[in-house]
């Protein structure tokens, strides 16, 4: 059957044709991605290495291709299209949702003291005043913290020391105000806090502010410091309360506000002096226009607060629930809009801007 037996040779030599085909095909398209691969990588050392040093030379920028014996002649030196166009304004992305640095849970005591010193030493990336930005990508916040304060350094230091590594893992475009009551007369929180947005917002552009106590301390860094679609209260678990919230329109402690959110409440009041009752104001004033407060879980809001005595000029103030009735009526007269004080000295020191103020008396 001489047909046959061609027909099956024919048969054969076509399968094989189409075998040799297809692993011709097949060792191509493995070439062509081979090849791409490893331009990519290349791309993205090169990417690398040039963002930290400008200097260095392409070749070292190319593990495994050039050897080190070889003598750099000009011809080998393949310049990348980025290279030979310099980019004059480095155009940064922007920075994840999520920070790709946090941790979670912190340890946070308060036994062994800390010494400015070494805080500065253990962050070598703040600038002067206290500010720090990312350097590898665009924070998507520029929040200013505000910091009332009188007569707290030992607890400032802790809260530096904890505070400042944390920030920076949060990839936030931030400076630290602390803003010190000058002289005696009675303490009073909310207008510092006032001060120190309209103090910051002479500095830079801040579009959210953190308000925070000198004395607490996150127990996670997973409670960003940053502004939220609704005002922000950070601070919902404190030891003091054996981490529980004490009660749900509780306002106190750490929060933060959109420059926008803040100024749609004309700011916080002007004339709570003594302990309590301002922050109630705030939640009322945020209630009053509609908004309600957003928070971390009880388990990502943990935080320490330092124990201390209560400080002499800040006895609770008496008026304060007389005052806390009757916000709605008052917060268009006495706010942002009503502020008045004096700037006594501002001290640009390495780890935070301290703002000393004159803000009057009851
Ligand atoms: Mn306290």
């Amino acid at each position: 059957m001489p047909a046959d037996s061609s027909g099956n040779f024919s048969l054969l030599q076509r399968t094989c044709k189409l075998v040799v085909l297809l692993c011709f095909l097949h060792i191509s398209v493995t070439v062509v991605f081979y090849v791409r691969s490893l331009d990519l990588r290349f791309a993205f050392v090169h990417n690398h290495k040039t963002q930290r040093n400008d200097t260095q030379s392409n070749r070292v920028t190319r593990p495994g291709i050039a050897s080190p014996t070889e003598p750099p002649g000009p011809e080998e030196e393949p310049r990348l299209p980025q290279e030979t166009e310099p980019n004059p304004v480095k155009k940064l992305e922007k920075c994840p949702e999520t920070s790709p640095l946090l941790v979670g849970p912190l340890r946070v005591e308060f036994n062994t003291p800390v010494s400015l010193d070494q805080v500065r030493r253990d962050n070598p990336n703040v600038e002067r005043g206290g500010r720090f930005r990312p350097r590898d990508c665009e924070a998507l916040q520029k929040v200013a913290i505000i910091i009332p304060f009188r007569k707290r350094d030992e607890h400032l230091k802790f809260w530096l020391h904890y505070l400042h590594p944390i920030l920076q893992r949060q990839q936030l475009d931030y400076g630290v105000y602390v803003i010190n009551q000058d002289g005696d007369v009675t303490f009073n929180r909310a207008k510092l806090l006032n001060i120190g947005y309209v103090e910051a917002l002479k500095e830079y552009d801040y579009d959210c502010f953190v308000f925070s106590d000198v004395d607490l301390i996150p127990m996670d860094d997973r409670n960003t410091y940053k502004c939220f679609s609704q005002p922000r209260h950070l601070s919902v678990s404190m030891d003091k309360f054996g981490f529980r919230l004490p009660y749900n329109q509780y306002f106190g402690g750490v929060s933060s506000l959109s420059k926008e959110q803040y100024l749609k409440i004309n700011g916080f009041p002007n004339n709570y002096w003594g302990w309590g009752g301002e922050d109630d104001d705030i939640y009322n004033r945020l209630a009053s226009k509609g908004m309600s407060i957003s928070r971390p879980s009880g388990e990502v809001g943990k935080c320490r607060m330092i124990r201390h005595a209560r400080d002499k000029e800040n006895e609770p103030n008496p008026q304060r629930f007389d005052r806390i009735a009757h916000t709605r009526q008052t917060m268009y007269q006495d706010g942002i809009n009503s502020l008045s004080y004096r700037v006594v000295r501002v001290d640009k020191l390495d780890l935070f801007t301290r703002i000393t103020v004159d803000v009057g008396k009851p």
